[in-house]
């Protein structure tokens, strides 16, 4: 193996895969990123087998080249292609947000180009790990490693399977699969709305596999479901047939329910019970006002329908205050207030009452 260093300095950063060496030469906190050299059988190796970690190939070939022929590792460590010509600019960022922290391995026709594409990212400081697969897939097939020549369409995916009317907002899964006739792997694009265009890409599985992906939608109404296949090489089949699927609206919360002592002491602490029940099951948040100067500052939560939620409360001056809560529910729909008015202090009052009577029978018969 022949380690070869960049002369480019890159700020180190914390990936656990990248083969950083410190450069004393430079000031602290300066690393060098490298790459490594590998055989074709080193390149094999570990291409055929998980356990010795995930190796990704990458043929940085033209197109043309790519899909006319390719070196053939199974999934996960299958093929990918990102053409060396694209490793410039907003290019090599795309690469890097593919590719950052994993473990790469460049192969090209004859090793030219993928060493090329080795010192680029080497000098981008790609934080992951580097490998240049020496001699191309022509040593690879010199070797006699298994290759893929041409490539055919996977075949269409099966109509989706799921739920036919669901919630706004709640998450439904749908499945389907589709087969492969060169074994690649497929990933999946979701049209979740009947437009015709992809929203979602899957990532990809093995071929022949039923593979589920969840989806939410936040508006009600009648939406046309359907997949469409891609593999590896970039072969599309056409979307399969459609899942209508009837999407309804959320109900607002029940008003809360209130109780507690309807009266009691300035200065004593009371326990207050708050209950919401959400048609639709969903857990609520609650904003509870205890009347007087007193507002609430936030919504408090979450709870599930139907529980209770117990808070105490002081009231400090004398009077009569409204307690009042609404609900809200996860789609932030509200309820109506639900009220308990509260006397503080009662005795007191009857007291103030009494004495005025009496003041003013007495103030009546004097007269
Ligand atoms: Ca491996
Ligand atoms: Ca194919
Ligand atoms: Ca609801």
């Amino acid at each position: 193996m022949v380690l070869y260093m960049s002369i480019a300095t890159v700020v180190f950063s914390s990936s656990i895969g990248a083969l950083l060496i410190e450069n004393p030469a430079h000031m602290a906190n300066k690393y060098t990123v490298v790459y490594e050299d590998i055989t074709v059988k080193e390149a094999y190796v570990l291409l055929t087998d998980t356990s010795n970690g995930i190796q990704i190939p990458i043929d940085v070939r033209t197109i043309g080249e790519w899909r006319a022929e390719r070196i053939n590792t199974p999934y996960p460590e299958f093929t990918r292609h990102f053409a060396l010509s694209r490793l410039s600019g907003a290019g090599i960022q795309e690469f890097i947000s593919i590719y950052e922290g994993k473990t790469i391995i460049l192969y090209c026709q004859s090793g030219g180009r993928s060493s090329n594409a080795a010192q680029i990212l080497s000098d981008t400081g790609f934080n992951g790990t580097l490998y240049n697969m020496m001699g191309g897939i022509n040593a690879w097939k010199n070797d006699g490693y298994p290759i893929q020549v041409s490539n055919h369409p996977p075949t269409v995916p099966s109509q989706p399977n799921g739920p036919v009317t669901v919630q706004r907002g709640y998450n439904a899964s749908y499945t389907t699969n589709a087969t492969d006739q060169d074994g690649n792997p497929l990933r999946y694009g979701w049209d979740w709305d009947g437009n015709g265009t992809v929203d979602e890409w899957t990532s990809y599985h093995p071929a022949d596999r039923s593979i589920s992906i969840n989806h939410t939608w936040r508006e009600r109404g009648s939406y046309q479901v359907r997949a469409k296949c891609q593999d590896s090489v970039g072969n599309e089949s056409e979307f399969s047939s459609v899942l209508n699927v009837i999407v309804m609206g959320n109900n607002a919360p029940g008003t809360p329910v209130i109780t507690g002592p309807l009266r009691g002491k300035t200065g004593a602490a009371y326990e207050y019970t708050f209950t919401v029940v959400d048609p639709d099951g969903d857990n609520i948040s609650l904003w509870i006002e205890w009347g007087g100067t007193c507002p609430a500052v936030e919504w408090i939560g979450p709870y599930s329908s139907g529980d209770t939620v117990i808070l105490m409360n002081t009231w400090n001056d004398t009077g009569t205050y409204t307690v009042r809560a609404k609900a809200k529910d996860i789609f932030d729909t509200e309820s109506d207030w639900g009220t308990l008015e509260v006397t503080m202090p009662l005795l007191n009052k009857i007291f103030v009452k009494m004495f005025w009577e009496r003041f003013l029978a007495a103030l009546i018969s004097w007269h």
